[in-house]
């Protein structure tokens, strides 16, 4: 019988990409959104007829608690968040609820449907839950590149939210016996990558710019460095994780970083323009607790669950222009 996997988030990047892989797979796809009366989206808008809906908030414990009895996946991901990291501060209450309680209501509609007591071994063939931990846990970590033991030291409201989910995930596994684990994912980006994200951000500009639509780009830091995949390749490794003998926790990411500068020059090469006569630093975008240069050490994941990026830094950035370029025109 076909497995039967539950994605929170489904309506965002990562979501769209894990459906596809796990129909692939074989798997029956059931995604969790907040009102299943609305139109679905232009990320699985392709996926409607293959992916039932089912209503759920994480700021709504009872309405996870009903759509996990529902589904009764076998592996539940949960993506769902409010990811933009700079997030004014008035709305980091709302992302606070959503990212952090918003894990443990999760977690605790697992807990009661599963029946799940301290002392009692889990029940066979019980739910298997992923949480998206993020890089941006490390913030101003001193050890670089960063793995699983390094120390967490989050430099932004959006980091302490996700430490919260990681840890809650960890006490539950260890606590209650859940097959849970955590994926701390290093930016991954796609033609499907919102617009407010870095990467995006500039192969959209470059796009519009080289169709004359419009003639400049602000951005904050161009120094700033991170290690940047390709979000089809890390929902693999999210599957993967629940595949294991042993729940445990992953770093995903390639182990090589670069700086927003080096987007911007590709970017704009694939266009045949100069990035200077174009770009201005704007201060204002400048963040005021950047992160540390962030650079994953993903030997665990390589070694463990086989897993390997399969895109590269550039061909990445010209696929996002490329697809930019074909919506645009
Ligand atoms: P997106 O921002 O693209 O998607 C976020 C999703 O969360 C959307 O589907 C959104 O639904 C949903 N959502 C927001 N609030 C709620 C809520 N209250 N109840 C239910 N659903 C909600 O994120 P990504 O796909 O890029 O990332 C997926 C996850 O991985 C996130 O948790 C993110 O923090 C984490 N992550 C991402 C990385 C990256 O580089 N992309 C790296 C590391 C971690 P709607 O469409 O209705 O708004
Ligand atoms: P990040 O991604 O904060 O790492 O979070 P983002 O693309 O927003 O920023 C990456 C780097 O680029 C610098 N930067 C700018 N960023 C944005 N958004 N806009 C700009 O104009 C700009 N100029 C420079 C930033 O300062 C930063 O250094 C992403 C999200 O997907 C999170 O949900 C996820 O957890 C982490 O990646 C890992």
């Amino acid at each position: 019988m076909a497995k039967r996997a539950m994605i929170t988030g489904i309506s965002g990047q990562d979501g769209s990409y894990l459906a596809e892989h796990l129909l692939g797979l074989g798997y029956e796809v059931w995604g969790l959104v907040r009102d299943p009366d609305r139109p679905v989206g232009a990320r699985i808008a392709h996926l409607a007829d293959e992916i039932p809906l089912v209503r759920g908030d994480l700021l709504d414990g009872e309405s996870l608690v009903a759509a996990v009895e529902r589904v009764r996946p076998d592996e539940l991901y949960n993506l769902a968040a409010i990811s933009f990291v700079p997030t004014p501060w008035r709305d980091v209450e709302l992302m606070n609820d959503v990212n952090g309680a918003g894990v443990l209501r999760l977690l605790e509609a697992v807990r009661v449907v599963c029946g799940l007591e301290p002392g009692t071994a889990p029940a066979p063939g019980g739910i298997r839950f992923y949480q998206a931990s993020s890089s941006e846990m490390f913030g101003a970590a001193t050890q670089t590149p960063q793995h699983e033991a390094t120390p967490f030291h989050p430099r932004s409201p959006y980091g302490v939210t996700k430490v919260y989910g990681h840890l809650l995930t960890r006490n539950y596994r260890e606590s209650l016996g859940l097959y849970g684990v955590s994926g701390i994912l290093f930016n991954h980006e796609s033609p499907r990558r919102g617009t407010e994200f870095v990467t995006r951000k500039i192969t959209l500009a470059a796009a519009e710019i080289k169709l004359g639509r419009r003639d400049r780009l602000r951005l904050g830091s161009l120094d700033a460095r991170r290690d940047w995949g390709f979000a089809g390749d890390y929902v693999r490794a999210m599957h993967l994780m629940l595949q294991q003998d042993r729940p445990d926790d992953y770093v995903v990411g390639t182990g090589r970083t670069h700086t927003v500068e080096d987007v911007v020059r590709i970017a704009f090469e694939t266009v045949g323009l100069h990035w200077h006569d174009h770009v201005a630093v704007d201060p204002g975008l400048v963040r005021p607790t950047e992160t540390l240069p962030l650079c994953a050490d993903p030997t665990r994941a390589r070694t463990e669950l086989g897993w390997r990026p399969s895109v590269e830094f550039a061909d990445l950035i010209r696929m996002m222009v490329e697809a930019d370029l074909r919506r645009l025109r």
